[in-house]
């Protein structure tokens, strides 16, 4: 069993931060258990666009509000507390946070937390050994 709390990840090489967001990953590839497990907050008046070629993500908002663009479809969603979305179809989108968003984040394959977003915002499958 692991147990483990947000601020002990402060610090660590599993809060990682860019311009737009923080992420903390509680769960990652080395805990060897099929998904990642992130606590990610999206700084208020940002816009994020993310292509995770090689990965399924869900992400379940709990804090915050803003929008969800399907870059694909054109279609724009309301994020709020409560709202889930879930890219099965490795859907090219566009997160806009008009208040700061906290979202709790899976993503299968998991993160090995070495990936970096690339121009077009994807990140590489990276497996453990
Ligand atoms: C909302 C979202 O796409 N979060 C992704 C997780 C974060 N970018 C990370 O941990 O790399």
């Amino acid at each position: 069993m692991i147990v483990t709390h947000l601020e002990d990840l402060d610090g660590t090489e599993r809060d990682v931060q860019s311009e737009n967001w923080r992420s903390r990953r509680m769960v990652l590839a080395r805990e060897k258990v099929g998904f990642s497990f992130h606590d990610t907050v999206i700084y208020a008046g940002t816009t994020s666009t993310f292509h995770y070629q090689n990965h399924i993500e869900a992400v379940y908002c709990v804090q915050g509000k803003g929008t969800l663009t399907n870059e694909e479809t054109g279609e724009v969603f309301p994020i709020r507390d409560g709202t889930m979305y879930l890219l099965d179809g490795h859907e090219k989108h566009t997160v806009y946070a008009e208040e700061e968003l906290r979202m709790a984040c899976v993503f299968n394959p998991p993160v090995t937390g070495r990936e970096v977003h690339d121009a077009d915002g994807v990140y590489p499958l990276i497996t453990e050994d």
